[in-house]
């Protein structure tokens, strides 16, 4: 996100004004903005300026320099400061952890020109006695610091890229000379984590494009510059690669630069057994004659197999059921009639339940979910008997107004699974309940058995209707609790519940594997948001990006149901244990 770079960006003026001997009043209003920004829910690139200003700690300046950075990547206060300092020791200020005082010292005791040169340093302790107050634990945190900072720049999750990637293409087709542009590699398969970013495009000046690319503001560092191709990194460590390609290549190069590698693999050995030369110039007959690779579609067709959408081209399968005829309907946004999961101001969202709903429509859907979280969860405010009754009564009454819309608010609660098996809210209040999301959100270290029986023991509830992001994973932040999937799976099937899909680009859980096996199980599975903005709701596009990377058709997902149908598959297991009693 967004936040995390207008956050170090802070923090490096701060230092730098902080070495310059700047008024201290400045020094520490940068840092705490950089707090603020960084543990601030909502992506500052949504806010308007006016919406900014309200983040305590961020005035008008400092509203102005936050927009500055989403549209360009940097902003001049940041640059002029760089500029009053020796590059290398800016370049020593961006390692977490090494303060602006220690960073001096270090530099000028060895006017160290990269990373590289501190992390020899800090190895060989040779800082230690060289620097003032420098000792073995200042060595260790330098190294821990450098660490992290690598970190940044490997795969990042695909909900950091994709803004990222989008913003760029938007840029280039309003400024470079451009015919055809498009996104490639694992971004256009929707892949979680993304390594870098791959843009093709068609042109008749490649060179002009070139210049373009490499000169955009949000370039931090030009890695390769050529006439074809040229590769930079972008703010957060970001990389992008674009080609220029020949019109008549575009579809060839498309379909290779989408890859996977694998997939290309088994294209080309299919070819080379029919005669044919595939590569990223097109297709070739035993003559050495061009037969086609304009469209990405010429590829296929060589080949005799229809197309195969990029989300499953992972030679995962997708070649044998192309061969047979039988590639699975992908699931697509359009199939979504509504969200399952939404949090209100009650809770710790943003909105109010008709802002709620009035966002869903705007989407096309015909109902969405209110599930807030449930007391245990206090530091999102969760809901107590009472208060969620009172929701109740305000959804009823919001009801009885949409009645002619022909759109539904469903009742719901992401009710909390506690560290003792128990959930937080007693069957009595649950069954009142059209959506029962629960959900663990405490005791993440404890084992996988203990974890699995929590999981498992909540899906045996009659009333609980979906698992929520079920392994409690945070892309680069926290690992997925110990759960035995196939085991909670196994329940779901058992018990009838229904397993989440979460869109939020940080959680993406289930994952794409997971997911499928649970498609291939036969088990339903709601792709929802979790949206605690009204923004949020764009997040289904990830969530149908996973389940169509896990193969997934409207058949298997229960929200492409409209909602009588929806109802009656959720609430099945309340009748067989009403049934049972
Ligand atoms: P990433 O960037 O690690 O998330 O994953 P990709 O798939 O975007 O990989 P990348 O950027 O290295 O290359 C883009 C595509 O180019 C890749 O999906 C397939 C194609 N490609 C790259 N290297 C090779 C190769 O050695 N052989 C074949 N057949 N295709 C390749
Ligand atoms: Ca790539
Ligand atoms: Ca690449
Ligand atoms: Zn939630």
């Amino acid at each position: 996100m967004i936040n995390s770079e207008a956050a170090r960006i802070f923090s490096e003026i701060a230092g730098m004004l902080e070495l310059a001997d700047e008024n201290p009043f400045r020094v520490r209003a940068y840092r705490r903005a950089a707090m603020v920004v960084e543990g601030h829910p909502n992506d500052i690139s949504k806010m308007s300026k006016e919406e900014l200003k309200e983040i305590p700690g961020i005035g008008d300046d400092l509203a102005s320099k936050l927009i500055e950075i989403v549209q360009t990547g940097t902003c001049q206060a940041y640059e002029e400061a760089k500029k009053k300092i020796p590059q290398g020791l800016s370049l020593l200020l961006t390692v977490p952890g090494l303060g602006p005082k220690t960073a001096r010292a270090i530099y000028e005791k060895f006017r160290i020109k990269d990373i590289a040169e501190l992390e020899r340093l800090a190895r060989e302790h040779r800082l230690k006695g060289a620097v003032p107050k420098i000792k073995e634990k200042t060595e260790q945190n330098i190294l821990r610091g450098i660490g992290l900072a690598r970190m940044g720049t490997g795969r990042k999750p695909i909900g950091r890229v994709l803004p990222v990637a989008a913003d760029l293409i938007n840029t280039l087709r309003a400024t470079a000379p451009v015919k055809q542009l498009e996104i490639a590699g694992s971004l256009r398969r929707w892949k979680e984590t993304i390594g870098d970013i791959d843009i093709l495009a068609t042109s008749k000046d490649p060179r002009k494009v070139m210049d373009v690319f490499t000169g955009l503001p949000r370039v931090k560092q030009v890695i390769a510059k050529g006439d074809t191709k040229s590769t930079v990194i972008l703010p957060d460590g970001i990389q992008a690669d674009l080609r220029v390609v020949e019109e008549g290549s575009f579809g060839a190069a498309l379909c290779y630069f989408t890859g996977s590698k694998e997939h290309n693999i088994r294209l080309r050995e299919m070819g080379m057994k029919k005669g044919l030369k595939i590569n990223e110039y097109g297709i070739f007959d035993k003559k050495g004659e061009k037969t086609g690779g304009e469209k990405e579609q010429d590829v296929y067709d060589a080949l005799g197999l229809p197309f195969i959408p990029p989300e499953i081209r992972e030679d995962s399968g997708e070649i044998e059921a192309a061969l047979k005829g039988i590639l699975p309907k992908l699931v697509r946004l359009e199939d979504i009639k509504g969200d399952l999961h939404a949090h209100t101001k009650l809770s710790d969202g943003n909105y109010s339940i008709e802002e709620i709903a009035q966002a869903a429509m705007k989407k096309g859907w015909s109902y969405v979910a209110i599930t807030d979280h449930s007391k245990g969860l206090g530091i999102a405010r969760g809901l107590d008997e009472e208060r969620l009754l009172e929701e109740i009564k305000q959804i009823d009454a919001i009801n009885s107004k949409l009645n002619k819309l022909s759109f539904r608010v469903l009742k719901g609660v992401e009710v909390n699974i506690r560290t003792d098996n128990t959930l937080d809210l007693p069957d009595e209040i649950l069954s009142r309940l059209d959506i029962v999301n629960a959900s663990i959100h405490s005791g993440f270290r404890q084992s996988k058995e203990t974890i699995t029986g929590r999981i498992t023991a909540a899906m045996k509830d009659p009333f609980v209707t979906t698992l929520s992001h079920p392994t409690g994973r945070l892309l680069g932040e926290r690992e997925a609790y110990q759960v035995d999937m196939e085991e909670v799976l196994s329940t779901a099937l058992e018990t009838g519940t229904a397993i989440e899909i979460n869109s939020f680009p940080a959680r993406l859980d289930l994952n794409d594997t997971a997911a499928r096996r649970a498609g291939d199980m036969g088990i339903p599975i709601a792709i929802n948001t979790d949206a605690h903005i009204l923004e949020h709701f764009n997040y289904m596009a990830y969530g149908v990006a996973i389940a169509r990377r896990a193969w997934l058709e409207p058949k298997n997902i229960a929200n492409t149901l409209n909602v009588k149908e929806l109802i009656e598959l959720l609430h099945k297991k309340r009748l067989i244990s009403l049934k049972k009693s």
